[in-house]
This record gives structure tokens, sequence and C-alpha cells, in this order.
């Protein structure tokens, strides 16, 4: 907070100056007045990492107090260890970090927990046995949002099922909880069946790749459950490209809900999207706020979030989303 005030005294203190002096200073933030947060993001993957991305920036930008530094980790852990690594070393104030997968963070945040940097989680979780070596959680319920995909088949589609699984980034917490709830709809019906199933890494040319390649092996299906919206695009490219019609041939199940997911409901080509948000930016610097005010903030936080199919989608909802 201490810096937040210098960085607004500072602002003023320059146009007051700036008023008066002959050579006007440019109006610049101190840098030394900045709460520094390096920023280990999972890579560009899909629609909602970009938006996730520009969120971030928007909350910790140099006009709120903060300097941000991003480290794009190309979907690699070795990547984010080595950013974390970094971190320590620029002495940040902040860490945050949306880990790609779940496991394998304890050395390394041991070691940011020993330079007494306090690490916030995004987005996916993270395992381990020290509760310690995080500050704190906030994301998505990605078991929850498998279980209402799964509800959604049981209460609008008719057996038999068979089901090409297009799973995200193998490890990773949208994957495991995605995953584990359509493994329990297959496990208590006895005519769904899995037909394919392969990871498609979150991206839309995998997606396209790998409906591609069950159509190739001539699989029979008649549903795509895809854990993210991107692999959904693909997929439908490779249907349609096959002369196959998305969402009346095959039903496509899909997670994000993002913008051009939601137009392609009202088209009839998406039948059912569950919600993800990826607006963690103002999340995130609320946390930072407490942290710098010595609260003390929640451990681990759930987003509130909704799915969408043809009957409860509203144009209002598709205008008012910016990702
Ligand atoms: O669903 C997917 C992205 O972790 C929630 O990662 C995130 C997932 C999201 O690449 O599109």
């Amino acid at each position: 907070m201490k810096k937040i005030v210098a960085a607004i005294i500072s602002i003023i203190l320059a146009i007051l100056l700036g008023g008066c002096s002959p050579k006007a200073p440019s109006v610049t933030v101190e840098e030394q007045d900045l709460i520094v947060v390096g920023f280990s993001q999972v890579g560009a993957e899909s629609d909602w990492r970009n938006a996730n991305t520009i969120s971030m920036e928007k909350a910790l930008s140099v006009e709120n107090g903060y300097r941000l530094i991003l480290e794009d980790a190309q979907q690699k852990q070795q990547k984010q260890i080595t950013a974390i690594r970094n971190f320590i070393n620029q002495g940040v104030d902040y860490i945050v970090l949306a880990p790609t997968t779940e496991t394998g963070w304890d050395t390394v945040l041991a070691e940011a927990k020993e330079a007494g940097i306090p690490v916030i989680i995004v987005d996916r979780m993270i395992e381990t046995s020290d509760l310690d070596l995080f500050t704190c959680w906030i994301g998505s319920d990605f078991r929850k949002e498998g279980d209402k995909a799964v509800e959604w088949m049981e209460d609008h589609l008719k057996g038999p099922l068979r089901i090409v699984h297009l799973q995200g980034n193998i490890g990773s917490s949208a994957q495991i909880g995605r995953t584990k709830g359509l493994d329990a709809g297959i496990g208590s019906h006895e005519d769904w069946q899995l037909v394919f199933r392969e990871s498609g890494d979150f991206t839309q040319a995998k997606g396209q790749e790998l409906v591609e390649k069950v159509l190739a092996k001539e699989i029979g299906f008649n549903v795509i459950y895809s854990e993210n919206d991107n692999m959904a695009y693909g997929a439908i490219d490779a249907l349609k490209t096959a002369g196959i019609k998305p969402g009346e041939d095959v039903t496509i199940i899909s997670f994000d809900a993002s913008n051009h997911a939601l137009h392609l409901i009202l088209d009839g080509e998406i039948n059912y999207d569950v919600e993800c948000n990826p607006l963690h930016g103002p999340r995130v610097q609320a946390i930072i706020e407490q942290l710098e005010r010595g609260e003390t903030p929640l451990k681990f936080t759930y987003v509130e979030e909704v799915s969408f199919d043809i009957s409860n989608l509203a144009e209002e909802v598709i205008e008012s989303r910016g990702y």
C-alpha cells in the first residue's frame, strides 16, 4: 500500500513540477515505488490464456502502481521453474504462478519461501504436502466443471454414446478435473463408451489433428468432449471438412465459454459449454492489496461459474463477454 501511495505522490509531483518548469519532465512513476510482480504464465495456447494474460497486464499496470514481469513458459514446467528462480534473483515483491501441471513445485517454491517472497497461485492448482509453500490460490473447480458437462449429457442425450475425448495438457488441473468428471459419467452409464482419448494440449491445431486422425481410422462417434474451446474449434473444422455437421451429427461439449464459442452455440455448432473465467487480474490485485495492508487473504478461492446451451444463452451475455 505504501508503495501505491508513493507512486501516486510521484505522479502528482511530476505533474506539478511539469506545470512550472520550462523543461517539463514527462509524467513518470518512480521505478523504485512500484510493486514488482513476477508472473510465470503457462503459455499462449488458447483464447482463455490470452484473456487471462491481458487481465493480469491491465490490473498489474504501472498506473495501478505495479511493475509486472511476465514470463511465458510455452506450456513447459521447466521454463516456469527457471522463471521463478529468475524472479527470486531479481528480488521481486510477489510471485504469481499459473502452474502448467500440478506436481513438481516443492523445491522451487521452498526457494521462494526461503527468500521471503509470497507466492500467489492462479488458475490451476498445485499438489503439495506443504501448504505453507504458497500464500493462497484462486481459480476454478475443474472437477465441478466436468460434472456439469456429464449432467447435461445425461439430461439431453440418448445413448448409446460413442465419445471422442480431447484432453488438455496432461497433468494440469483443468485436464485432471474435466477428465475425472467424464470418467465418472462413463463409469455410471453402460451405454456410454469412450472410443478415443488423447491430449490435444488445449490448442486448436491439435484438436483438429486429433479429430482428423479419428476420422481417418473410421472410428464411429457421436459425441466430442473437448476440454477447451480452442480444441473444439479445431474439431469443428475437421468435421466440416469431412462433411459432418457439428452440433447435429455429432454433439459438441466444450469448456471455457469464450466469446467465439458462445457464437457457435447460437449457430448450433457447439451444444454445451461450461464457463471457465479467465479474468483473474483484478482478483490477484485485490490479494496483493490485502497483503500490503498486512491482512491474510483466504487460502483457497473458487470463482463462480455458469454454463450455456442454446436454451439459456442471451445475446447480452455474448456482447458483454470481452474474451
Ligand atoms: O480451459 C484452457 C487453457 O487452465 C483453465 O487452460 C485453464 C485452461 C483453459 O489453455 O483453454
